[in-house]
């Protein structure tokens, strides 16, 4: 099988890289890395090379050029069918496709109040009424998950549902955002993950600053 290629952006900032690269990281998926810092002045020039949108996510395998996160966590299923990155039960499945669709179109108050950042020290951020209520249906959603598939993920296993929420695990972290206990447990959980821990500790060893996203 040809090489799998996740073009990825900074590991502190870019929320949307994460999901595929925790995905596949998690999952035991084997991949290679290739990481282009954003460069805010110039606009990302560098990423035409390789994105037909010029954003990230992108994964290259053989001649096929997948973009959008929740496409690449698709693809990854279809060719990795025994890995189940979706829930293996089709109502889990569709499931699971509900709210990762509603985390890509949705939540704009939190993800533009409250950046993925992982160099963030904690501490609570004052946000709108809005990202308040991305919060409360956010904490409404896994706990729902939780409760009905018995944790310790949102799906019972690990999964791209696990994956497409990862940046929002962080905000909720960072920003002080949640006192919910099961909410918390699950974010625990999520941080303990090997490569949660990989990909933090390389965000935090960055030293890029992209100053829109610094809250
Ligand atoms: N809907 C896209 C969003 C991709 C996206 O916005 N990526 C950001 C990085 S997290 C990006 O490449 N931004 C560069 C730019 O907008 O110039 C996905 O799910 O992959």
């Amino acid at each position: 099988m040809s090489e799998l290629i996740l073009y990825i952006g900074n590991k502190n900032y870019s929320s949307w890289s994460f999901r595929p690269w925790f995905a596949m990281r998690a999952l035991g998926i084997d991949f290679r890395e290739e990481l282009v810092p954003f460069d805010t002045e110039a606009g990302n020039p560098a990423f035409a090379d390789f994105s037909p949108t010029n954003k990230v996510p992108v994964l290259q395998h053989g001649a096929h050029t997948i973009w959008e996160s929740l496409a690449i966590l698709e693809y990854l299923n279809d060719l990795f069918y025994e890995i189940h990155v979706w829930p293996h039960e089709h109502d889990h499945r569709a499931h699971a496709r509900s709210i990762c669709c509603e985390m890509l179109s949705g939540f704009s108050a939190l993800r533009n109040e409250c950046p993925m950042n992982m160099r963030r020290t904690p501490a609570a951020l004052a946000v709108s009424d809005a990202a308040r209520k991305d919060v409360k249906r956010i904490e409404t959603v896994w706990q729902d998950c939780l409760e009905r598939y018995s944790g310790p993920f949102l799906f019972g296993h690990l999964s791209a549902a696990d994956a497409m929420f990862a940046p929002v695990v962080n905000r909720l972290e960072v920003y002080g955002l949640t006192e919910n206990p099961v909410v918390r447990s699950y974010m625990d959980h999520m941080k303990d993950q090997p490569a949660w821990q990989e990909w933090e500790a390389a965000g935090l060893a960055e030293s890029w600053i992209v100053d829109e996203d610094e809250v």
